[in-house]
């Protein structure tokens, strides 16, 4: 990877209007109708250095990453969205505990949004916090190629402004001509693998960009676009940092040295940061990668103002008693050099190799072929569900719940006990954990992994609360 100024993204204006919601709708934390414009579309993007050739992509309104949603909790977003590519496509917005029609998985929740047509989302914003938007149509191809961008619910109390400042870092594939590497989309290698890993680091859209930032108390959201790629990240010298919320939620504030974002997590800081640049390191390649340049100017004025920094509030909920709770078994298998001989799909015993080569499947949840027809759990609205996930696997997987957050023992900190509430969570091989959350958003609800090559070769099936 190599070297290449900033080239700050002209985000085409997407926002249309605000309006209030009617007086029977509103919460009072809100209470407005945000609406935004947002198209997938071809379009060219240098992601190379100076002297490299654009890149053709596919993204939201021709940026990389798509344009920034913003809105308060308790308003509704409203995003007209249209198809302009020559595929069928969705969105998909991670990490809201959406309305299930809303939610943009095709074939489960909608169908998909075909060359040509729109399709309106709206639904309200029960929770502040970093999301994303993605494509959820063939996501290892359309991630591949761009098809996303963040979304930030800023607490009904604000704290946004220069104060606050995303990264979103991705993870491409780029052939010798800086285009995407598509010989290799689809790849079986990559399926049965750690997914499709890429050899070109972005933030936000550009290598190694310089970002201009307040010196002093900054909330730094980070995150993980990659199709498949946990990515490490650490701040350099002088500055110092912790942790304040994980996938949108709010947690009890830590410090860590590095940390990882599996792809689709998303990491706040509250970072303190000297005058002068920083470096935001990664450190997935074994050594310290300069991935950004944060330059650290005192504020004047109005910005220089001590503002709140951070989620003021607790955990959107406390973490349930599971005495008496709905346990879901869920036995994950499969992949290169794991223990999956044979699996069903659509009803049909088939060994591995078979699965394979005429499907290009080769994971399973309870020898099961992961598609929208394995139903792995039909639940009651309110009833306290365990996930208790066993990841019988050499690999890694970032397993995503939509619809709802869980409450889970995490050990991707290095602790023996820290429960965290997220709606991503990465599983090292052979780990068992229980994903743990209260059944209180009626639909079907994909449960998948995130490694999106994983996804499509079977790592998924569906909750469904009644
Ligand atoms: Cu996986």
């Amino acid at each position: 990877m190599r070297r290449r100024d900033f080239i700050a993204a002209t985000t085409a204006s997407a926002m249309l209007v605000v309006t209030p919601l009617a007086a029977s709708v509103g919460n009072g934390t809100g209470g407005r109708v945000v609406r935004y414009a947002l198209a997938a579309r071809a379009t060219k993007q240098r992601l190379g250095p100076e002297d490299a050739p654009e890149t053709d992509l596919w993204l939201v309104n021709g940026v990389s990453p798509g344009p920034l949603i913003e809105a308060r909790q308790g308003d509704e977003l409203e995003i007209t969205f249209t198809n302009e590519l020559d595929v069928p496509t969705t969105m998909h917005w991670h990490g809201i505990r959406n309305l299930n029609a809303m939610d943009g998985v095709p074939g489960l929740t909608q169908p998909a949004v075909e060359p040509g047509e729109t399709f309106i989302y709206r639904f309200p914003l029960k929770d502040a916090g970093t999301f994303w938007y993605h494509a959820h149509n063939k996501g290892w191809e359309q991630l591949a190629r761009g098809l996303y961008g963040p979304l930030v619910v800023h607490e009904a109390e604000p704290d946004s402004g220069p104060r606050d400042i995303l990264l979103m870092a991705d993870d491409w594939r780029l052939d010798d001509d800086y285009q995407i590497h598509e010989d290799s989309l689809g790849s079986l290698m990559d399926w049965s693998h750690q997914g499709r890993l890429g050899n070109w680091l972005t933030i936000n859209g550009a290598s190694l960009p310089d970002i201009q930032v307040p010196s002093g108390k900054v909330r730094l959201r980070l995150v993980n676009a990659a199709n498949a790629r946990s990515l490490t990240f650490q701040l350099g010298a002088g500055a110092d940092a912790e942790i304040v919320a994980l996938d949108a939620a709010p947690c009890t504030p830590f410090r860590t040295d590095g940390f990882r974002i599996a792809p689709a997590q998303r990491v706040d800081l509250i970072a303190d940061l000297p005058e002068g640049a920083t470096s935001l390191y990664e450190l997935s390649g074994g050594q310290p990668f300069e991935a950004a340049r944060l330059i650290a100017a005192p504020q004047a004025g109005e910005a220089a103002a001590p503002r709140p920094a951070g989620p003021a509030s607790a955990s959107w909920y406390p973490r349930p008693d599971i005495a008496g709770a709905r346990v879901v078994d869920i036995h994950m298998q499969g992949g290169a050099m794991g223990n999956l001989t044979e699996a069903s799909l659509m009803g049909e015993m088939m060994p591995l190799r078979e699965l394979a080569t005429d499907h290009s499947k080769m994971w399973a949840f309870n020898g099961i072929v992961g598609g929208y027809e394995n139903l792995l759990a039909d639940v009651a609205r309110g009833e306290t569900v365990v996930l208790r996930i066993w990841n019988d696997t050499r690999w890694e997987h970032a397993m995503h719940l939509h619809g709802q957050h869980f409450w889970v023992n995490s050990r991707e900190f290095g602790r023996a006990e820290h429960y965290l509430l997220r709606d991503t969570y990465l599983m090292a091989p052979a780990e068992r954990a229980d994903l743990v959350f209260v059944a209180d958003n009626p639909g079907d609800w994909l449960f998948h992994c995130h490694m999106m090559e994983h996804h499509a070769a079977g790592m998924g099936g569906v909750i469904r609360i009644a």
